[in-house]
């Protein structure tokens, strides 16, 4: 509680966090995690803290701001300062001939977007990105908004982030979402964390695995590095974690390579076949692979001829290990396997996620307690926002049932996704980028690149809560909307309002603000996007804007008519528990797939390459961040202080390399035969990763990833697998002028790697 009460004082600190995940209270707008259902007086973590600290901080931004910094100025600070600036409070327009904002009435900021996008001479010269902070209230609006104007031009972070889940998922399974409730956890046999730190980004996850584990269940963590979280946990909330030790939570903890899951996947699911050919009849689960699987005999062909020297060389594992694993799931009868971004930002993170669902459909782990698939997504509600249709490939149905309930024709062919929306921006297809939240050009692959086609466009929009680097690198004219958070109470011309979020395990709930909004001019974003559809749509459809703004049940009472499994919407958003969405695969082992059927699929094991003398670099979170909003500058459980400019490399490869840990150096990334981008004066970190796979901070090293470089089958960056060579920096600015440097205090705890 220290920053909450050094930047909010006494009071507004105790009404939030005595509120934050409290039933009636403020959802924490930080991860996905999802509420257990007997709620304790402090539900919350330390980063679900931090986020609601950043965001209720009563630090506003004065109107002289903006003619004191010019955007060049503001170019020059880094995502650190822009944040810590405060609260965004007028809107503000920039000219196209000015290098400043200027302050401006809501209703000139909207005339002016109203003006702009009309003029257009395609509304898919136009795009709407959606950052998943947006409630599902805002969000429904937004891609309702979108679709009247014309266009399906609705990237969102999703597509950086669990769209390879999605595409994989919707495929096998016919939804794509988690097949387990939070319940699930505690009953259990086994729960395998794949590609995922919870400790830094879903910290009560650890509680759930900590309950597991004193259930008996056994907890295994695939990750090139040793995460300091999943290898031991003292529990804020109990005597024995502040004082004590803490649990240890991996009973294995597999160090691979890398994109080497597949391949381990793989390796399991042979294993799985081999017991049973050794015990027939008693392994695979053939009364429910009989009634709701497809592509058995294919998969099973295909799985049973997975060549082990392959598999050791893509996962860096010895086949020790891996049957060591799969004997632990042989012997589990219920089993759960979640993932995050390790596995989703690969080249063949689709292929990869389908193993998972191989590996458990095999024995029958889906459907039944304590078992399934469990992806664990990142911001609040990004889950929720998809539901809501803000995706930019929604299906028929949805935009059939759009046309029905508002009697507008949507259109109908697919609009552009992240990475597509750089690249029409690039080549001029796109003019205008509006944006609900999120940093986009911070957060997406290719800085330059993306930068540089931001800059090309006409007029960007930003509607959000903080400064951050999408408001400074704008198009020819630029306006940003500051918006209320989840924090502050949200009053419309009907009363107080709440708005609902979706978590990972597809629970709804409700969300109320607590403390007064920090400056009464802010509008809150289902107003921003009803006034601004008002100014761009005119009187061309009849949604009724204004009466939606003025009560958001009425919204509800809309998305219950489009969207399954939200009926009588408001009454239940407005139980304490909320109430869980529908789920085919969970409650009746239904399966909406191309075959009715749980889908086993044939997927090809491809190495990812690594040239020699080269490096894996993969892009991540440090303790004090969210995604590009940076809290501070250390990373505790990887022992980093004062400093983000470090790369984490395995001492073995520092001595192949000959280079040393504390050493300077310049990281470059290589792609298709050439030099990519740099990152100039890096301190090398000795840490145990493994073999080949290094380590930086996502959002510094986006210049680093080639924007051509995506996952197949959902498009999404390859965060997690630059090839980068280290090169010795050579000193040519004087000494003081240098970064300031990053301390590392190696921990005794971290330390598998060989
Ligand atoms: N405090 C905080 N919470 C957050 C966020 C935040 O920034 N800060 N971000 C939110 C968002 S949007 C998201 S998507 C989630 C992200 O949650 P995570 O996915 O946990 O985030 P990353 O930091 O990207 O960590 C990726 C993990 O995968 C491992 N990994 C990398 N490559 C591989 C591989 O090839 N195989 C395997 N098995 N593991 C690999 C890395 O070592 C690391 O532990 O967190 C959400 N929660
Ligand atoms: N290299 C690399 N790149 C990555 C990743 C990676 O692991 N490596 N991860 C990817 C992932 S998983 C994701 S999800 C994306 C994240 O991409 P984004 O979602 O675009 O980025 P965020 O940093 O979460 O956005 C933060 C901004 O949102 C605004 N904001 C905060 N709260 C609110 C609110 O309540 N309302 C509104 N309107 N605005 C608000 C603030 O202005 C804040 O500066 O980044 C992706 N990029
Ligand atoms: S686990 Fe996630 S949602 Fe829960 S309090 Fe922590 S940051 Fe917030
Ligand atoms: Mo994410």
């Amino acid at each position: 509680m220290g920053p909450a009460l050094a930047e909010l004082g006494v009071g507004r600190s105790l009404t939030l966090l005595t509120k934050l995940n409290q039933q009636q209270g403020v959802d924490c707008m930080s991860c996905a995690w999802p509420d257990p259902t007997h709620r304790k007086a402090a539900e919350f973590c330390e980063n679900g803290a931090k986020a609601v600290t950043w965001e209720a901080t009563p630090l506003t931004v004065p109107s002289s701001f903006w003619a004191e910094n010019s955007l060049t100025d503001l170019l020059e600070r880094d995502e650190y300062w822009l944040g810590q600036q405060g609260r965004l409070v007028e809107p503000v327009h920039k000219a196209a001939d000015s290098d400043h904002y200027r302050p401006v009435s809501w209703e000139e900021a909207f005339a002016i977007i109203g003006e702009r996008l009309a003029s257009l001479e395609s509304p898919d010269q136009a795009a709407f990105y959606t950052s998943g902070r947006a409630s599902n209230e805002a969000a429904f609006l937004y891609q309702l908004f979108v679709r009247a104007y014309g266009t399906n031009n609705l990237p969102d972070c999703s597509n950086m982030c669990h769209e390879s889940t999605g595409a994989a998922l919707t495929e096998t399974l016919g939804i794509g979402k988690a097949t387990v409730a939070y319940d699930d956890f505690a009953q259990a046999d086994l729960i395998i964390v794949m590609g995922q730190n919870p400790g830094t980004n879903h910290p009560r996850m650890l509680t759930a695995l900590e309950e597991a584990k004193s259930n008996g269940a056994s907890i295994v963590a695939v990750n090139p590095l040793v995460e300091a979280g999943l290898k031991r946990y003292k529990n804020p909330q109990t005597v024995r974690g502040v004082v004590g030790r803490g649990t240890s939570i991996a009973d294995q903890y597999l160090q691979i390579r890398s994109g080497g899951d597949m391949a381990l996947l793989q390796a399991l699911s042979r294993r799985v076949l081999e017991a049973e050919a050794a015990a027939p009849g008693s392994v695979l689960d053939h009364a429910f692979l009989a009634e709701h699987a497809s592509g058995v005999e294919e998969t099973l062909a295909h799985l049973s001829a997975v060549d082990e020297a392959e598999v050791l060389a893509a996962t860096g594992l010895t086949s020790q290990e891996i049957d060591e694993l799969a004997q632990r799931y042989l012997r589990a009868d219920r089993v759960i396997i979640t993932w995050a971004m390790g596995i989703t930002q690969h080249r063949r993170a689709v292929a990869t996620i389908r193993e998972i669902v191989n590996l458990l459909l095999l024995r029958g782990n889906m459907g039944k307690p304590g078992a399934g698939a469990c992806p664990v997504r990142g911001h609040s509600n990004v889950q929720g926002d998809r539901t809501m249709g803000v995706w930019e490939k929604m299906p028929a149905w949805f935009l059939d049932a759009i046309e029905r309930e508002f009697g507008f024709a949507p259109p109908r062919e697919e609009g552009v996704d992240s990475v597509h929306g750089v690249q029409a921006m690039r080549e001029g297809r796109i003019r205008a980028w509006i944006s609900l939240g999120g940093n986009f050009v911070g957060a997406i692959s290719d800085t330059a690149a993306a930068e540089a086609a931001m800059r090309g466009t006409a007029l960007t929009v930003q509607i959000s809560t903080k400064l951050n680097r999408s408001h400074v690198v704008t198009g020819r004219e630029a306006i940003i909307l500051p918006t209320l958070g989840r924090t502050e109470i949200d009053r419309q011309t009907s009363g107080e309002q709440f708005v609902t979020v979706e978590d990972t395990v597809c629970a709804v709930h409700a969300s109320y603000g607590a403390v007064q909004p920090v400056d009464e001019r802010l509008l809150s974003e289902v107003a921003i996007v009803c006034r601004m559809a008002e100014a761009v749509l005119g009187d061309r459809v009849s949604i009724p804007w204004r009466d939606f703004e003025g009560d958001y049940d009425l919204i509800r009472d809309r998305i219950s008519r489009v969207v399954p499994g939200f009926d009588d919407f408001s009454a239940k958003a407005r139980r304490p528990e909320g109430f869980v969405l529908p789920n085919g695969p969970r409650d009746s082992r239904s399966f909406a797939t191309a075959t009715g059927r749980a889908m086993l699929t044939v997927n090809t094991l491809e190495a990812v390459e690594r040239p020699a003398g080269r490096l894996l670099l993969q892009t991540l979170r440090s303790h004090d961040q969210f995604n590009t909003t940076i809290y501070g500058l250390n990373d505790r459980y990887r022992g980093i202080k004062k400093g983000r400019r470090v790369v984490f490399v395995n001492p073995e490869d520092l001595a192949e390399l000959g280079l040393e840990d504390g050493q300077r150096v310049d990281i470059v990334s290589e792609w298709r035969g050439a030099d990519h981008g740099s990152l100039s004066d890096w301190r090398v970190v000795a840490y145990p990763t493994a073999r080949g796979c290094a380590a930086a901070y996502f959002p510094e090293a986006n210049v680093l990833v080639p924007l051509e470089s995506v996952a197949e089958g959902s498009n999404t960056p390859v965060s997690k697998a630059v090839v980068v060579r280290l090169e010795p920096h050579r000193v040519a600015a004087p000494e003081t002028d240098r970064a300031p440097e990053p301390e590392h205090q190696p921990d005794t705890e971290p330390s598998l790697t060989r």
